[in-house]
């Protein structure tokens, strides 16, 4: 078998984005999408020519031709389909975050074990080449000892009193949006590409729009609602966060979580400060490295797999000044978990490189110890 049967479940933003990765890599046949609009789903079959269309997730579990399931829908649903999935013998990629509670995590986690499947937590944003390159550099020592890591994430898609989102809504989208939605990312990043594991959080979030202008309509993510009728809404999850936290090597960290910071559209920065060099990284400019010096000129490396460590130059499907990006983050995660299923998956005796359930539920605990630590105004332990 050199290809795999996938299924699509949930339409939204992410869905189509998946459908796109999916056809690059050149290892997946598209057999089905699902989406209670089902309008919507048969629209969007017809344009990427996908044979079958379902009105109900469980109907697309139970379609046999289906090897692996992409759970592309609200975070709410994230638990259900994933176990119904992996019960009905499919692997499994679900959308960041996993799910809200630990519990749950866990129950996935050995669940997925038990099956023998694949079940992957799309933490897309590790592939992109130079985050790559930067976590082959201080991983093989380059940097020296890391002393810091720390950056930002910031938005402005949720700045304005109409900006509607489901993740807006913590029976949707669970009980942290900021932190959870994208400080789950960062954070993730921030163990993958220091090899460290996060040790204790000391964390502060507000919500600087409590009152919000609900769309009586459907609204995408980053989609912005114009001459539309709105419901007033009071809203508790956080716009922002600020969190310190300490590696249990004793390094140090920080991050600063906004959706409401006018002109970053979707920016994610880190800088990871070295005993020998240091380097900083963002996903606005994600095609360029910076490297800091202190007894020489700083350098900028530009993606260019001719430039890269061997080891992560096949991250880089183009060459030099070919500018890669946010789409094919996802493909070569899709590679990495398509390849490695085709070559046996867990079975096969080898680990995954890609980041799994165990990686979504290590940001659950995270996000259990950053809520609490915000509730408590006290450090928590992860
Ligand atoms: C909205 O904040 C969002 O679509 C996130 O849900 C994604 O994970 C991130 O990659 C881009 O922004």
């Amino acid at each position: 078998m050199n290809r795999l049967k996938s299924g699509i479940i949930g339409l939204g933003f992410i869905g189509p984005s998946h459908m796109e990765a999916l056809r690059r890599t050149g290892l997946s046949d598209i057999a089905a999408i699902a989406d209670i609009n089902l309008p919507l789903a048969e629209q969007i079959a017809e344009r990427y020519h996908v044979p079958k269309v379902y009105d109900d997730y469980r109907k697309l579990l139970a379609d046999p031709e289906i090897d692996i399931v992409h759970i592309c829908a609200p975070n709410y649903l994230h638990f259900e389909i994933a176990k119904a999935a992996l019960e009905s013998g499919k692997h499994v990629i679900c959308e960041k975050p996993l799910v809200s509670k630990i519990e749950e995590a866990n129950e996935l986690v050995k669940l997925a074990k038990e099956k023998k499947k694949v079940a992957v937590v799309s933490f897309n944003l590790r592939y992109y080449p130079l985050v790559q390159q930067a976590r082959k550099m201080i991983q093989s020592g380059k940097l020296g000892s890391i002393y810091a890591f720390h950056g930002t994430y910031l938005q402005d898609w949720l700045l304005l009193e109409t900006d509607y989102s489901w993740r807006l809504d913590p029976k949707i989208s669970g009980p942290s949006r900021a932190f959870g939605d994208i400080g789950s990312h960062w954070i993730d990043m921030a163990e993958y590409v220091t090899g460290k594991r996060v040790k204790s959080v000391c964390a502060d979030k507000a919500t600087f729009l409590p009152h919000r202008k609900k769309p009586r309509g459907t609204v995408l993510t980053f989609q912005q609602a114009k001459d539309i009728e709105y419901d007033d809404i009071k809203v508790e999850t956080e716009d922002y966060m600020s969190l310190l936290f300490r590696f249990e090597d004793g390094a140090r960290g920080s991050l600063i979580v906004s959706q409401v910071s006018a002109g970053k559209k979707n920016s994610l920065s880190f800088e990871a400060d070295g005993s020998k060099q240091a380097l900083s990284w963002n996903s606005e400019e994600p095609n360029s490295l910076w490297i800091g010096h202190r007894e020489k000129p700083n350098e900028v490396l530009i993606k260019d797999p001719d430039l890269l460590d061997p080891e992560v130059r096949g991250y880089a499907s183009f060459p030099g000044g070919h500018a890669e990006g946010f789409p094919d983050t996802s493909k070569q995660l899709f590679l990495q978990v398509y390849d490695y299923i085709l070559r046996g998956g867990p079975e096969s005796g080898e680990l995954p490189s890609f980041p799994t359930f165990e990686d979504g539920a290590r940001e659950v605990r995270i996000c259990d110890a950053v809520l609490k630590s915000c509730d408590e105004l006290a450090w928590v332990e992860v």
